[in-house]
């Protein structure tokens, strides 16, 4: 069997129907096995970040690795930011890249390159993958590929890349059968004193509290989270990777905690005296720079697959080292024969601030559209479509903050990696995990222009992707940081920068597109959006170029110190 051939039987067999590339030399021969096999969508687009930023999604949501091919090269270097999103937010994912055949290949040389194009992707991306294989022998290629499978999925989810010389794709190996791969079923042990232990602090606290990530969602157990909650209901605070796993109107849903969370979600973080933390890292994004006022006098249990994110930023935590599944199945058994009250005036001290602290009333003064009500109105009038994706920056933020999610509808970002540019590529996989149904996105200005050419493949496959940019002709976020930090010095965000009317780019490309600069426009904007539910549209929402993201929490200080009552005692890294 020709070994591109079997790459090709391999992804189908695997349930892999969708990969995305950029063609080139390097990959002929696998992307010719693909087509000629049938099976799976070759989804072609227009740069290989946007490639790379797809099989991120696809494989976020699915479950399964997301596949995206390159050629050698240039080919190669631009998959890096997408590898990297997959291993920091937990994606699962296969790359794979095209590189010159074995004898032009510099080896041991003291010399830069011998092949065209010849680049070694595989040292450059070690520390963003969790394996990575530069293929020396054909017949090694279907152990690996076994592999980089189980690799991607087991665990934390996270990227393997496959590079394949050009020599070996086209090569012959002895194959009787390509099967599918069969994952094990190793189970965590969690020894039954400590879930006896979590029970007795839950009925002692009298604030206590769920923090949840999106490892909840990346071991898919969002079923078994929603058993957790309601037997033992405590009110849940939401990650921004976590966004998703509690619809909107979910009773015990408090709200986004962080950086830039609810203010009164990041108050009941602050004042809660057990706080069980499921699959989420407790990066500074989440607990501000103030990791002694986080921990306080609460006690912290935290549970996650990876003993190295337990205790890290955050000491003092009662470490449960386990599958996030294989969590919920042992507490659902113990828990059952306990019951729990629910704490009363904990829950209303949560909804008084709440009332009082509207995520639609932390703008004041603000001149033209208020982003956040904005989002609600349009979150409210969403629902046919499967999902949201949020690129980065103050867009971003506001649609954390504002989101009014349904049940089933999930919320993709770039969370550690923080990419500008994944919305639009991110939003394709998206739809072609959920068979092309609508998804809509939130980007910037700044960052659509990223990966803009992407509106092509939407066009060409004809995706009902609703493109919403929240246009502020500026790359907002970091001019709110020149505002705090620089004396509102705009250099590069504002000075220097521009961005064009994207109804008129949108028309060029032929999509349908309108631009509203009031408030009193939204509601018909977003039915004229969805007037043609299967179609792609771009709505320009014009945004006052000073409009800031708050509440935002005073960085030094602790998470339930937030500006703009509050300022920052240092300036933050990120
Ligand atoms: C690829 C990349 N480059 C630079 C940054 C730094 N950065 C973070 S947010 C931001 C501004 C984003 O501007 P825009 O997309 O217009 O969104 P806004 O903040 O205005 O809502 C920048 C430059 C980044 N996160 N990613």
């Amino acid at each position: 069997m020709k070994v591109s051939d079997y790459i090709a039987s391999f992804l189908y067999v695997n349930g892999i129907d969708h990969v995305f590339e950029l063609s080139g030399g390097m990959i002929t021969h696998i992307l010719d096995s693909i087509h000629k096999i049938n099976k799976t969508k070759i989804i072609s687009m227009h740069h290989e970040q946007s490639a790379s930023f797809a099989a991120d999604a696809f494989g976020r949501v699915k479950g399964i690795p997301g596949v995206a091919l390159a050629t050698s090269g240039p080919g190669a270097t631009n998959l890096i930011t997408g590898i990297a999103s997959c291993y920091f937010d937990s994606s699962p994912a296969i790359f794979i890249t095209g590189q010159v055949n074995t004898h032009e290949q510099k080896k041991d040389r003291k010399i830069r390159q011998l092949g065209f194009q010849e680049t070694n992707i595989i040292e450059m991306v070690r520390s963003v993958t969790k394996a990575s294989y530069m293929i020396t022998t054909a017949e090694s290629i279907p152990q690996i590929f076994e592999a980089a499978f189980l690799i991607a999925i087991q665990g934390r989810p996270g990227p393997v890349i496959i590079d394949i010389p050009m020599n070996l794709q086209r090569a012959d190996i002895i194959v009787n059968e390509v099967l599918p791969v069969k994952p094990k079923t190793d189970k965590s042990n969690i020894p039954k004193d400590i879930m006896v232990e979590i029970i007795q602090s839950i009925q002692q606290s009298k604030r206590p509290l769920i923090l949840a990530g999106r490892g909840i969602k990346a071991s898919f157990s969002q079923k078994l989270f929603l058993d957790f909650v309601e037997k033992t209901k405590i009110p849940v605070v939401l990650s921004l990777l976590g966004l998703d796993i509690l619809p909107y109107e979910n009773k015990q849903r408090v709200g986004y905690i962080g950086a830039y969370g609810n203010r009164w979600a990041n108050h009941a973080l602050g004042d809660c005296d057990l706080l069980i933390v499921i699959g989420s890292r407790l990066d500074i994004r989440q607990t501000g720079a103030d990791v002694i006022s986080f921990k306080g006098d609460k006690k912290i249990y935290h549970i996650d697959c990876e003993s190295a994110e337990i205790n890290n930023r955050i000491s003092g935590c009662i470490e449960i080292l386990a599958d996030i599944k294989d969590f919920f199945i042992s507490s659902k058994n113990v828990f059952a024969k306990y019951t729990f009250e629910e704490k009363l005036e904990w829950n209303e001290r949560i909804q008084k601030q709440r009332s009082e602290w509207s995520d639609t009333n932390e703008l004041k003064d603000i001149k033209g559209i208020n982003p956040n009500l904005f989002i609600k109105y349009l979150s409210e009038n969403s629902d046919q479509a499967c999902g949201y994706v949020a690129d980065v920056g103050n867009h971003q933020m506001w649609t954390a903050q504002s989101l009014r999610l349904k049940e089933d509808q999930v919320f993709l970002t770039s969370g550690g990696m923080g990419a500008m540019g994944f919305a639009l590529p991110a939003s394709i996989g998206l739809s072609m995990a959920n068979k092309n149904k609508p998804v809509v996105i939130i980007a910037g200005d700044g960052g659509f222009q990223i990966n803009i050419q992407e509106i092509q493949t939407i066009v060409r496959n004809n995706l009902p992707i609703k493109m919403i940019v929240l246009n502020n002709k500026c790359l907002g976020m970091i001019r709110q940081f020149q505002d705090s930090y620089f004396e509102s010095k705009y250099q590069s965000t504002f000075w220097g920068y521009s961005a064009p009317d994207f109804e008129k780019i949108a028309i060029a490309y032929g999509v349908k597109a309108h631009t509203i600069i009031d408030e009193s426009e939204i509601s018909g904007a977003i039915k004229k959006m969805w007037e043609n539910k299967d179609a792609p549209f771009l709505l320009q929402v014009m945004i006052d170029s000073h409009v800031n993201a708050y509440p935002k929490i005073a960085f030094g200080k602790p998470i339930t110190e937030m500006e703009p009552n509050s300022k920052p005692i240092d300036m933050e890294g990120t």
